[in-house]
């Protein structure tokens, strides 16, 4: 009887904290928390679609509970797993324009936690692929309650980073530094077993991810790249397929496993983009660069960013690491339509 190893997330992190010498359970303790938060939330969006047909209508639930916008049930839900633990000093989320404070009567610990609840929850009415994001870092303030500059750290500083997909099936995936890791959720034990151990990007893809209904917008060398990718070159396997789900996790998630790039460039309207650099750039650029891909907003490596604001946007292209450095190329004028190199 071959007895397949389970690892839940709780197992691997455990594993994972054995081989950092003086880890202190304390990180474990706070991820366990957080994916309780996930649970919780998968099972709320899960069911969204049956929200009129089970009655959960308007704003009174069966149990005359007031029905909130899933975004902001998820913030609260992460925000209430976090809050107690005493692992962290202080939060920040996509959904609060402030900082999160641990309530006094909890204690603070030495971690931080910036995270988007439900991104891309414009799109959970049409059944479209949602997900969380989340984003840890060591505090810089010597103790007790957190505040902002604990918050606006460069991205290299993560000391981990992670996102949950609420797709055909729920999986977390995650870094600590040590590789990508990836957790299906079993809804039949409620449990994220491994199921993508050690992810590795591509070195380069075939598929690109941009919102072309930007295109009148966009500056110049974006307009070059994207008409690079369209041009025919069998040795580069262009022109490349174009794919945009209009959901950041579901674009990541597919440009992690299959390779290629994702683009949120800047451009006449917006030149930072939409994108935030704390809780979507930078845990996205560390899970990237972790699977040996690559992170840029056009001039420099988006881990390198010293942020000055907690909801500032940053252009990203993220993804395979000679497609985002070629991207980088056309960006920096460095390359043009006319060059006819070998790649
Ligand atoms: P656009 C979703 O609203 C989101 O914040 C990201 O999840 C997604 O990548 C982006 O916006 C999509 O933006 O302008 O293409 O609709």
């Amino acid at each position: 009887m071959i007895h397949h190893k389970i690892v839940t997330i709780e197992r691997h992190i455990i594993e994972g904290e054995r081989a950092h010498p003086g880890a202190t359970g304390d990180f474990s303790g706070l991820l366990r928390d957080l994916t309780l938060a996930f649970k919780v939330i998968w099972r709320e969006v899960s069911k969204a679609g049956l929200v009129d047909i089970l009655g959960l209508t308007g704003n009174q639930n069966v149990h005359g509970e007031q029905v909130k916008k899933l975004d902001v049930f998820a913030d609260e839900t992460i925000y209430r797993a976090m809050d107690h633990g005493g692992h962290l000093c202080v939060m920040a989320s996509e959904e609060n324009e402030d900082v999160l404070h641990i309530p006094e009567n909890y204690p603070t610990g030495k971690y931080v936690l910036l995270y988007d609840p439900l991104d891309g929850s414009s799109n959970i009415d049409a059944n479209v692929t949602i997900g969380s994001i989340f984003s840890i870092y060591r505090r810089v303030t010597p103790a007790g309650r957190g505040s902002m500059q604990d918050c606006l750290q460069p991205g290299y500083k993560q000391v981990a980073a992670g996102y949950v997909i609420y797709g055909s099936s729920t999986m977390l995936v995650y870094t600590t530094g040590d590789g990508v890791h990836g957790f299906t959720l079993d809804p039949s034990i409620g449990e994220f077993l491994l199921s993508h151990e050690n992810i590795r990007i591509p070195r380069r893809g075939k598929i690109y991810s941009v919102n072309e209904g930007n295109y009148r917008w966009w500056f110049d060398p974006v307009k070059k790249y994207v008409k690079y990718l369209q041009e025919e070159d069998k040795a580069t396997s262009r022109p490349y397929s174009a794919r945009y789900i209009g959901s950041l996790v579901g674009d990541i998630h597919r440009t992690l496993l299959y390779g290629g790039i994702f683009m949120y460039p800047g451009d006449s309207r917006n030149p930072d983009g939409k994108l935030r650099l704390m809780y979507e750039g930078n845990p996205m650029a560390f899970i990237v660069e972790q699977a040996g891909g690559k992170a840029s907003n056009g001039e420099r490596r988006i881990l390198d960013i010293q942020p000055t604001k907690l909801h500032q946007r940053t252009p990203l292209f993220i993804g395979s690491e000679e497609d985002v450095t070629i991207c980088e190329e056309f960006l920096q004028g460095k390359r043009d339509l006319q060059q006819r190199a070998a790649s």
